[in-house]
């Protein structure tokens, strides 16, 4: 799974850690970013109601090959319903990583995730942000896995140059959760480290 550019590079001990990143959680209503967040930062599964504006934590992430060993991550979860979308756009300016989640139960939406992914990503605002989606709801039945998520969102049509990770997860039990991070980490190092050494060339 991943792109070229995912692939290109292990994470090498140069690479600076940081300290802090910026993270936007965006998907359809009810794929579970708001139970994802709060499991992130509770590490318990919460019950939750629609999200009618946002919701924000500061989470501390484990980021093992960083050499500061952990990262606080802000992460915004922004309500999916349709008439909220258009303002996805204003949280996800100048974010250094966007989480994408799906209900990966519920495949009958998944194209219409297709359609709000792709545009999101092609924003002017979003060149080049690396992608995290989350095929979450692995505890049901009847889940796809991340590869057939990947598949049907068509993640290999993004920009060449928007690194991306598909990681099966579950809100409720907590699984995929550290593994996804963990790559959005890298996937946000590697990119600030490649806008840094283009800039240079200049
Ligand atoms: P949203 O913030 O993306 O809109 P929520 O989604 O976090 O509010 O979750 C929507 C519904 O999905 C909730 O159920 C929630 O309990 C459930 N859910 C979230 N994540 C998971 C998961 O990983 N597995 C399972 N089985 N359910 C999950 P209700 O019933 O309250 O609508
Ligand atoms: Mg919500």
């Amino acid at each position: 799974m991943g792109n070229q550019l995912t692939d290109m590079a292990p994470n090498t001990p140069f690479l600076p850690g940081l300290q802090s990143v910026h993270v936007v959680v965006i998907g359809l209503d009810s794929a579970g970013k708001t139970a994802l967040l709060y499991r992130l930062k509770l590490r318990e599964f919460v019950e939750t109601i629609p999200t009618k504006g946002f919701n924000t934590e500061r989470i501390k992430v484990s980021t093992g090959t960083s050499r500061a060993g952990s990262t606080s991550f802000q992460v915004w979860d922004v309500g999916g319903q349709e008439k909220l979308r258009p303002l996805w756009k204003s949280y996800t300016r100048r974010t250094d990583g966007l989480v994408f989640v799906v209900d990966s139960a519920e495949t009958e939406r998944l194209e219409e995730a297709k359609v709000e992914l792709h545009r999101i990503t092609r924003s002017a605002e979003n060149q080049g942000v690396p992608v995290l989606v989350l095929a979450n709801k692995q505890d049901l039945e009847g889940a796809v896995n991340a590869t057939e998520v990947e598949k049907v969102l068509a993640l290999h049509e993004l920009s060449s140059s928007t690194l991306h990770h598909t990681q099966g997860c579950s809100a409720v039990d907590g699984r995929g959760l550290q593994p996804g991070l963990e790559r959005l980490y890298d996937m946000i190092v590697k990119r600030k480290t490649m806008l840094r050494q283009s800039k240079k060339k200049r």
